[in-house]
């Protein structure tokens, strides 16, 4: 296996280091496939026919694992543009830009990479809506240009559990709201929940207006889907538990950051932990101890809930911490999964193989875990 991204001084400086090639194969669940979430696909086949644009959301820490192939399947069935849209790039390397580039080009697809938080992010999308929907006019009703459509431009906002579309539905609606011309100086109301965790939105919304441009830009927000165990691997089960696109106990939260663990070696982002460990570790058991020193807890399920949760959140404790200080923390950010650090990976393939995967499969038809996922949902062993 070859890494790209182990630098040649990373290499230099580290030189007595050597990360871990290889992750074992654990026996972990690889689907967390749930009852709203076919209604979820459901409510969007039947919505399909009235949307101008699907936008497909997906965390930029994991941008394979958080593809989700249902989406391609929609636009292709129905024939609806999509643009697919990066969240969490505040916490992203900054390297994967490139990458992302050459894949979606091979491909011929859209892409925008944004803080879905900040104002920026939702300003800059708005534009690019907005601008889409224009293209879309041009094609279409070159007539009704100036005016827009009857019902206005209508969009879907779906993707990954907890990749960031509730949060985006506020933010754009916080910012189209500005331009809304509100005379009375009121501010407007979050319209969607958010949270933490994947599953926070639990149906699909009614349509929400976001602008008033040309007539107006509407949206449905969208509970997150996963994909059926079958067309995820273990290891990108593991990426979407880093990211927290699956139920936090799904995963053992050792075997989690275990994983995060050799990502981070394979990244040489030795620097980002080793105010626990010292010096660079390939045992998990290593960093875990001196995490329960540092941060005073006995437990190393807690240690490793602790890791976990912080890099989830994009931060890292700050080296030096004396005990009985005020915790205090660093941003941190880093890739969650291994194929984009592959040298010889390559995107249109795989998705191209795993899209065949999917082919014939009626997602509306399958019950959603298999005996052996059921089980395995319930307990974690390693083999
Ligand atoms: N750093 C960062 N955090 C984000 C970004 N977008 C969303 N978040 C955070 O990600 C978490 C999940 O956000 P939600 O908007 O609830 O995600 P969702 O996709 O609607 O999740 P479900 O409804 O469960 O499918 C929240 O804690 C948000 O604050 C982003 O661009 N950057
Ligand atoms: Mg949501």
């Amino acid at each position: 296996m070859s890494i790209k991204w182990i630098s040649q001084s990373t290499r230099r400086l580290q030189s007595t280091f050597v990360p871990r090639m290889v992750f074992p194969e654990f026996n972990i669940p690889t689907s967390d496939f749930k009852g709203h979430q076919k209604k979820a696909i459901q409510r969007a086949q039947n919505l399909l026919p009235q949307l101008n644009l699907l936008v497909e959301l997906r965390d930029s820490r994991a941008p394979i694992a958080t593809r989700n192939l249902i989406f391609d399947y929609l636009s292709m069935e129905k024939k609806v543009d999509r643009l697919i849209v990066y969240t969490k790039t505040d916490q992203s390397d900054p390297s994967i830009i490139s990458s992302l580039s050459k894949w979606h080009k091979e491909l011929n697809e859209q892409f925008i990479m944004i803080d879905g938080r900040s104002k920026k992010g939702s300003q800059d999308l708005l534009h690019i809506l907005e601008w889409k929907y224009d293209q879309f006019l041009q094609k279409t009703d070159p007539g009704k240009k100036a005016v827009g459509l009857p019902l206005g431009y209508r969009m879907l906002i779906g993707g990954m559990p907890n990749v960031g579309k509730s949060t985006l539905v506020n933010s754009l609606r916080f910012t189209g709201y500005s331009d809304m011309g509100r005379s009375d100086g009121s501010k407007p109301k979050k319209v969607a929940k958010t949270g933490g965790q994947a599953g926070v939105t639990r149906n699909t919304s009614e349509c929400i207006r976001i602008s008033d441009y040309k007539g107006g830009l509407f949206l449905y927000d969208t509970p997150g889907i996963s994909l059926p165990g079958k067309a995820i691997s273990k290891q990108r089960m593991l990426s979407l538990s880093l990211c927290g696109c699956v139920k936090n106990n799904l995963v053992d939260p050792v075997i989690q950051a275990d994983f995060l663990l050799y990502l981070l070696n394979l990244q040489g982002k030795y620097h980002l932990y080793t105010n626990y460990t010292k010096v660079p570790t390939n045992n998990i058991d290593v960093l875990l101890n001196g995490i329960k020193k540092e941060v005073g807890m006995t437990n190393e399920n807690a240690a490793a809930i602790y890791w976990s949760d912080s890099w989830r959140q994009g931060r890292v404790l700050k080296s030096g911490l004396k005990s009985g200080s005020k915790k205090s923390y660093k941003t941190a950010s880093a890739l969650f999964e291994l194929e984009p650090l592959l040298d010889n990976f390559q995107y249109k393939k795989t998705m191209e193989q795993e899209l065949e995967i999917l082919k014939g499969w009626n997602i509306l038809t399958q019950p959603l875990l298999n005996k052996r996922e059921k089980h395995l949902s319930r307990a974690n062993t390693l083999f």
